[in-house]
């Protein structure tokens, strides 16, 4: 019985954390979301956005996914004995209350990995990125051949 009133409670209260999810997310802007179009016959690329926190707390990005492609990471970029190398972000991205983190061409930015073969004409896709405790959060990607 104890455990049959557990579980009431647990499903009474997901429509509130539902409710504060979305509300949490509208904090978070994700703008000048875009996917570099892949050179022929290449399966890697890559995705850039800008990730503004407007909320009153520190938001971690844990993870993305893509249909784009198979695999996709968060990558940094390091210097390792003066050569730039990318490295993935295995502990994620931390933006704090207030700031904004911005992926772009030489920094920062998806890994894409499997690129998937395009649709004729398409020129867009969905980045989705997972914010620690708020879930998976779904960004339109327009395809460009360089930074818009
Ligand atoms: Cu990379």
């Amino acid at each position: 019985m104890k455990l049959i009133i557990r579980l009431l409670v647990v499903m009474a209260l997901l429509p509130i954390h539902l409710v504060v999810n979305a509300s949490a997310t509208d904090q978070i802007l994700f703008s000048h979301t875009w996917v570099k179009m892949p050179m022929p016959g290449m399966q890697m690329s890559a995705g850039y956005v800008d990730i503004e926190n407007t909320s009153s707390n520190d938001i971690k990005i844990i993870a993305v996914r893509t249909p784009f492609s198979k695999m996709a990471e968060l990558h940094d970029m390091v210097m390792v004995n003066k050569v730039m190398q990318m490295r993935h972000a295995s502990d994620g991205w931390v933006i704090a209350a207030g700031t904004s983190l911005s992926l772009a061409p030489g920094g920062k930015h998806v890994m894409l990995m499997g690129v998937k073969p395009l649709e004729s004409n398409q020129s867009e896709t969905i980045l989705e990125f997972n914010i620690e405790g708020l879930g998976w959060v779904a960004v339109p990607a327009a395809l460009k051949v360089s930074m818009p």
